[in-house]
């Protein structure tokens, strides 16, 4: 499959000269080849979105909203064919490849709804027979530029709130995974996008990320990747004098206290710390446990985690998938000597497989730490791999300490049959989410999805939240009294 840019409804390759191979995962098969694109063209894409802006600002939101709920449909008829294609691609397996199209499919159609709310507000004036109001308004052209784990919910969570705000877009995928964003880019045009709305650029960071980041006629860029790539987006965006959004790390943690369901606190930490081979910015890889369940709790933990199966992603009885590439496994791994030094115990994992054909792909043991000290390195930092730290407290308020006391503020989980203690912690832990007797993985679209401290800068992807991040307030003054009246000023 040769996969060009898509720039103005046309499928046209780049003149870059560099290429880079699409490999599965699963078995080191190379799938196809993404050419990486130049400035010339984001310059090119950047001019096209910028005309067919103007007019698709001018289009009533509620037609906006009818594509979308074209493209759901397109989605939900191709949702197995493009499962096929995330799993190959990505590695993640194919209960979840399927799950992350459902995804995509729920925000296109919540989306759309939004088209016949976009709501505004209506406030009294201060002075006489004056109506004032605000109403959101299209920015313009926003560059979204988005991770390989979830090439295409992440995608949707930002590109679909910006179609029915009215912008145009150009997108730069992940280049691990430009196959689902190809995938994207046909659905669009199948779905009559008028051309020059949507954009795919494949290509680099440094490159493509750059020249959309330096571009003039880009006000908005929406970023999600590591908080190293997203530390320098917002400072050559702040230079730019950009408005920037950014979804980074986690170091999400499962808190068991010691009136839990332990078996259901098992099941939680089994599905969120080693679904998608813990590549999820919401993975659990703390676990913050009470002393007086801690040695259930790791019986139980090493007991599950014997039984998970591990190889292509494909084969529908397998739980974990290979991680995305060798340079993700070699950085996993170099994180079990760092434990080790550091005084943790490793009870299970810490291992690359390579027994008969894992040996061709990229596939890490699922891993578990205990005796883990809170300012270990392995419990402060993000492995973004199947690895977990277990570490124990004393209290609830311990607990919250502990969860806290790391820069990420993603996701946070709480098992406990306690009520008070459960309402204490929804208020107390830091994060953009926090779940309670449940994993810390299973955000749904219709909800504000981001975090405080280094994991973001104050927006939030999907819900209704995102209309902000791709909306500018006006607010509208309107004075039927027929003579000057001046606000602030007493005129009696
Ligand atoms: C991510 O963590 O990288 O909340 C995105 C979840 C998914 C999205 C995760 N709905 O687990």
């Amino acid at each position: 499959m040769k996969l060009t840019n898509f720039i103005n409804g046309n499928w046209q390759d780049s003149e870059g000269a560099d290429y880079t191979p699409v490999v599965n995962p699963a078995n080191g098969e190379q799938l196809s080849e993404v050419r990486l694109s130049t400035e010339e063209d984001v310059n090119l894409a950047v001019e096209a979105a910028v005309k067919a802006q103007k007019k698709w600002a001018l289009v009533p939101a509620p037609k906006r909203a009818d594509y979308l709920y074209e493209i759901g449909r397109i989605m939900k008829e191709k949702k197995e064919h493009l499962a096929q294609v995330l799993t190959k691609e990505m590695g993640k397996v194919i209960e979840e490849g399927r799950g992350e199209v459902q995804e995509g499919i729920d925000m296109a159609f919540y989306m759309a709804g939004e088209g016949r709310r976009l709501f505004g507000e209506t406030t009294p004036s201060e002075l006489a027979d004056k109506f004032a109001m605000s109403v959101r308004s299209p920015i313009g052209v926003v560059g979204l530029i988005t991770p390989w784990n979830f090439p295409v919910a992440i995608a949707t969570w930002k590109s679909f709130p910006a179609i029915v705000a009215g912008n145009a877009f150009i997108w730069k995928p992940a280049t691990e995974t430009p196959m689902m964003a190809y995938e994207m880019a046909k659905i669009f045009e199948e779905a009559g996008l008028p051309p020059g709305v949507a954009n795919v650029v494949f290509g680099s960071g440094s490159q493509v990320g750059t020249a959309m980041i330096e571009h003039p006629d880009v006000k908005v860029i929406s970023f999600t990747g590591s908080t190293e790539t997203g530390s320098k987006v917002a400072e050559l965006g702040g230079r730019h004098l950009k408005k920037v959004s950014l979804e980074m790390g986690g170091k999400n943690a499962v808190i068991v206290m010691e009136d839990a369901d332990l078996p259901l606190a098992v099941e939680g930490i089994l599905w969120s710390a080693f679904g998608t081979a813990g590549q999820r910015c919401t993975a659990c890889s703390r676990v913050i446990v009470h002393k007086d369940v801690k040695e259930d709790l790791e019986k139980m933990l090493l007991e599950q985690m014997e039984k998970l199966t591990i190889g292509d992603g494909l084969d529908e009885t397998v739980k974990i998938g290979p991680v995305i590439n060798k340079n993700a496994l070699e950085k996993i791994h170099s994180y079990i000597k760092i434990g080790q030094d550091e005084g943790a115990t490793l009870l299970t994992g810490g291992e690359i497989l390579s027994e008969g054909m894992l040996a061709k792909g990229s596939y890490y043991a699922p891993t578990l730490f205990t005796n883990v000290k809170p300012n270990m390195r392995i419990a402060q930092e993000e492995i973004f791999g199947p690895v977990v730290s277990l570490i124990e407290v004393g209290s609830l308020e311990e607990a919250i300490e502990v969860n806290n006391g790391v820069k990420f503020g993603l996701s946070s989980s709480i098992y406990s049959n306690d009520v008070n203690k459960v309402f204490r912690a929804q208020r107390d832990l830091d994060t953009g989410i926090v779940y309670i007797n449940a994993g810390t993985t299973g955000a749904e679209i219709h909800l504000p999805f981001g975090g405080t401290k280094g994991t973001g800068n104050g927006h939030r992807d999907s819900g209704v939240a995102a209309l902000d991040v791709y909306t500018e307030w006006k607010s509208i003054y309107i004075d039927y009294s027929g003579k000057l009246q001046r606000a602030q000023i007493d005129t009696e």
